[in-house]
C-alpha cells in the first residue's frame, strides 16, 4: 500500500541534509516553533515539541519520498521541483506534489550561457548546437516553446567545465552570482527559469492528525514569512494630515488610529503594521507631512 495512504498521527518534513537551502530550512522550522531531537544517524529527527518529524536527505529526493507518501512536505529548490514535475507532464502524468509557499530563500536563475566571445541574438542561435545540463526536461520544454532543435547533453554535475572538455557547445546550469560562469569564460545568455525555495507537499487530503498539522504549520509559516520583512510604525500627527501620510506608507495593514489627549486634540496617534521596508525617505517624507515621534519597531511574531 502506497505509504500516504496509511493513517499516521505524525507529519514528516524532508529538508536538504547538506547543502545550500539546509541551514535556511532549519530556520525557519525553528521559527515555526518546532524542536526536534537529532538522532544518531542523522537521516530521521524526532520532533521533540510537535508530532512533526525531519527527514534529512538529499534535495533531489525530496519530491520523490513526497509522491511515494514517505512524507507529506518537503523544502526544495523550485528548479528542483519544476524539472522532476516537468519530467513526469512530458511522459503525459500529472506530478504527485505541488509548491504551497514561496520561502525567499535560494534565489537563483537557469540559465542558458555562452562562450564569451560569442554573441545571442535570439534563441534561434541554440539551434543545432550541443548543450550541457543537469535539468535536461526544463531544456526541453524550454526548447520546444521556442521551435529550436538542439542536442541535449545531460551531466549530473560540474556542467560548466562542458564547453572547455569539447563534451557541449555551451551549458544550462543554475547562476547566481555569475562568478562561475566568468571563471569558465561563458556569460549569460538567456533565463529559462527563476527559482527560489519553495514548500511542496502531497496532493492528498488526509483523513488524520496529519491534515490538521499540516494547516497549523502552514498558518505558522505565513506568519513568519509576512514578519521577516514586516515592521510596526508609529508616529504622531494632525488629524487633518491623515489621508496624505497613509498614502506615503509603504505596503500593509490598515493603520490604527488613537485620539490622544481626550477629544480636544487634534493630534492623532497612528498604528501600521507595514509589509515592505520602511526606508529613511520614508519617514523623512512624514516628517514634511507634521508627523513627529516616529518610530519603527520590529515585529516579533503575527498571527493574523
Ligand atoms: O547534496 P545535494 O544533492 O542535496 O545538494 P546539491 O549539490 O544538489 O545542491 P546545492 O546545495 O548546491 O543547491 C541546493 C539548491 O540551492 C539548488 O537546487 C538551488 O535551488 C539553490 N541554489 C541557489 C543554487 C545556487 N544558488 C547556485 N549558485 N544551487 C547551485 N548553485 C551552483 C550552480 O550550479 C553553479 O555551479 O553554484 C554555481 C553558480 O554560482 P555563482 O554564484 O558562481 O553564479
Ligand atoms: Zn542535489
Amino acid at each position: 500500500m502506497q505509504a500516504s495512504l496509511q493513517t499516521r498521527d505524525r507529519l514528516r518534513i524532508a529538508v536538504q541534509k547538506s547543502g545550500r537551502l539546509s541551514e535556511n530550512s532549519q530556520e525557519l522550522l525553528a521559527k515555526c516553533g518546532l524542536k526536534f531531537r537529532t538522532s544518531r544517524d542523522k537521516l530521521f529527527c524526532y520532533g521533540e515539541s510537535m508530532p512533526i518529524d525531519l527527514l534529512l536527505v538529499r534535495d533531489d529526493d525530496i519530491p520523490g519520498l513526497i509522491a511515494q507518501g514517505v512524507c507529506e512536505l518537503g523544502f526544495v529548490g523550485q528548479n528542483v521541483a519544476r524539472e522532476q514535475a516537468m519530467e513526469v507532464e512530458l511522459a503525459g502524468n500529472k506530478p504527485s506534489f505541488v509548491e504551497l509557499r514561496e520561502l525567499g530563500f535560494g534565489h537563483c536563475r537557469l540559465s542558458i550561457a555562452i562562450p564569451q566571445e560569442q554573441s545571442f541574438e535570439s534563441p534561434s542561435v541554440l539551434g543545432g548546437r550541443r548543450i550541457a545540463t543537469s535539468y535536461p526536461n526544463l531544456l526541453q520544454n524550454y526548447l520546444k516553446q521556442q521551435s529550436v532543435e538542439a542536442s541535449i547533453v545531460t551531466l549530473s554535475g560540474s556542467v560548466e567545465i562542458a564547453p572547455k572538455l569539447g563534451t557541449a557547445d555551451l551549458i544550462c546550469d543554475l547562476v547566481s552570482s555569475g562568478a562561475t560562469l566568468v571563471a569558465n569564460q561563458l556569460k549569460e545568455a538567456t533565463v529559462i527559469l527563476e527559482s527560489q525555495a519553495v514548500l511542496i507537499g502531497a496532493e492528498t487530503n488526509y483523513q488524520d492528525e496529519r491534515a490538521e498539522l499540516i494547516e497549523l504549520l502552514l498558518r505558522r509559516l505565513d506568519g513568519v514569512l509576512r514578519v521577516r520583512e514586516s515592521k510596526l510604525l508609529l508616529f504622531q500627527i494632525s488629524r487633518s494630515r491623515l489621508s496624505e501620510a497613509f498614502k506615503l506608507l509603504p505596503r500593509g495593514d490598515k493603520p490604527c488610529i488613537y485620539q490622544l489627549d481626550g477629544s480636544l486634540s487634534n493630534e492623532v496617534s497612528v498604528q501600521a503594521v507595514c509589509h515592505e521596508a520602511i526606508n529613511w525617505k520614508h519617514l523623512e517624507e512624514l516628517k514634511a507631512l507634521g508627523a513627529h515621534t516616529l518610530l519603527v519597531l520590529p515585529v516579533e511574531k503575527m498571527l493574523s
